[in-house]
């Protein structure tokens, strides 16, 4: 805990946010139920899952780590080719790594450090996608120059040399830039977005790159209301025409709602802000997962507090976002989806995705679809009292899913949190998430005794 603890306040001190990696809370004991109303199961074999891996390669829970969902992208998919991406805190400071595996899963490669600085400041929260050529793109939260800015790398050589890190955010100061996403399309079109306090109150802000990632244009602001209201934790997608897609934490009415915008011409310019969730109450709804089906349909998970009575600070303070992680946590959150097929004018009715019965917490979601129109997603999930990564599968593009499926393989009262998922061309599912089971102290809740964690990694049968 002791390492934990110290990477902590440098972030606190140094970056005016904190993450959100704090030893888990204790969770109530609730037993998994039946099926819910919502979620109309299909006809197809249940999901199952192989055995778990631990694809960080330091010793097992020896050290502080952290993968990501919504629009922290942690795993990328290229052919037979998979890539995670992580931070932890092996080098005495937290570091950016990636793991490689080249035949589907099956293993995977020494992790390698993507970041190249030789500070000992925080590089956090990486997001990951890959173009249609196998070039790697990796953008992340990093400190090297005294506050909180976007950096970017791409590897040509799948993940054995990255290029020299660039800064994305383009303004002079010291303003706080964070939460990154970032998103590619085949031909090699990168757009990365973040929340952005140059102007106060955090933005959401974006930049793309027309060139494989050569050159970025200038940063551009996605959301369309006046400067009195924050925006944060992004969540983008790039499909094969070029259009790029935003979906963000809005609290232009106060509480947190989800919105989404769209470009037709590179993120230059966005359509006018849409609210996606269609509750009416203040209830907050947060960490949107955003992805594109083939033919443009806009998909979108996120958690939400509509059946809760939570209230949640503003992003972008120390306080806040610990305080995010425990109200996910000990709140009633459910994960909800909804879908658009025309562009984000209109969505549909929202839909819970999670089939617990309606009292334990779930949090962090993580959607994906594949070319043939499967959509997966997965989140962190408490109905067994700990934190677990469930998952579920739509295989009519969001219009029906089938039943929740436990993801992790250990029988103890371990924390699994923040999983990504991706999917390949066959349906098949890959995913990573930070996991406790070697700690020898999770179970007891102390945060004394706190040894460290680690990233696994599983796929579906
Ligand atoms: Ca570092
Ligand atoms: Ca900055
Ligand atoms: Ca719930
Ligand atoms: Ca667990």
């Amino acid at each position: 805990m002791k390492l934990k603890t110290i990477i902590l306040g440098l972030v606190v001190i140094g970056m005016a946010s904190g993450p959100t990696g704090l030893p888990a809370a204790p969770a109530d004991g609730v037993s998994a139920g039946p099926a819910g109303v919502e979620s109309v199961p299909v006809s197809v074999p249940p999901l199952t899952f192989e055995q778990n891996r631990r694809i960080s390669d330091y010793e097992a829970a020896h050290y502080w780590t952290h993968t990501f969902s919504s629009g922290g992208h942690s795993m990328a998919m290229f052919g037979d080719s998979l890539y995670a991406v992580w931070y932890d805190v092996r080098s005495g400071n937290a570091d950016v790594y990636l793991a490689k595996s080249m035949d589907g899963g099956r293993t995977f490669g020494p992790n390698k450090r993507v970041n190249d600085d030789a500070t000992t400041a925080v590089q956090y929260k990486p997001s990951i996608g890959v173009d249609g050529q196998g070039a790697i793109y990796i953008a992340w939260r990093d400190g090297r120059k005294g506050n909180a800015d976007i950096f970017f790398a791409k590897s040509i050589d799948g993940g054995k040399t990255f290029s020299r890190n660039i800064q994305l955010n383009d303004d002079r100061g010291v303003a706080y830039q964070g939460n990154p996403t970032l998103a590619v399309n085949s031909k090699g079109l990168v757009a990365v977005a973040w929340s952005d306090a140059r102007n106060g109150k955090d933005d959401i802000y974006i930049t793309v790159s027309k060139d494989q990632g050569r050159t970025f244009s200038t940063n551009r602001r996605v959301n369309d209301d006046p400067e009195t209201t924050a925006h944060s934790h992004p969540s983008l997608a790039v499909d094969e025409t070029g259009a790029v897609y935003a979906a963000w934490e809005d609290f232009r009415k106060d509480h947190s709602d989800i919105y989404l915008a769209r470009s037709l011409d590179g993120g230059a310019t966005f359509s006018p802000n849409r609210r996606v969730n269609d509750d009416t109450g203040s209830a907050p709804q947060i960490s949107p997962s955003l992805a594109i089906g083939p033919s443009g349909q806009i998909l979108l998970a996120w958690a939400d507090f509509r059946n809760s009575a939570v209230t949640l600070p503003p992003p972008h303070s120390a306080a806040g976002e610990e305080q995010r992680w425990e109200v996910s946590r000990l709140g009633n959150a459910d994960i909800y989806f909804a879908r658009s097929l025309d562009g984000g004018t209109t969505f549909s009715s929202n839909l819970r995705l999670n089939d617990d019965p309606a009292d334990a917490a779930q949090a962090f979601p993580s959607l994906t679809v594949n070319p043939q129109g499967v959509v997966a997603a997965a989140w962190e999930d408490f109905r067994n009292g700990d934190g677990d990564i469930y998952m579920v599968k739509s295989l009519d593009l969001g219009r029906t899913f089938d039943s929740n499926r436990r993801v992790n393989d250990d029988s103890g009262k371990a924390d699994q949190s923040h999983p990504s998922v991706a999917l390949g061309a066959g349906g098949k599912a890959y995913l990573i998430w930070t996991d406790t089971r070697n700690n020898r102290f999770s179970s007891r809740g102390s945060a004394e005794d706190d040894e460290g964690d680690d990233v696994y990694f599983a796929r579906s049968n």
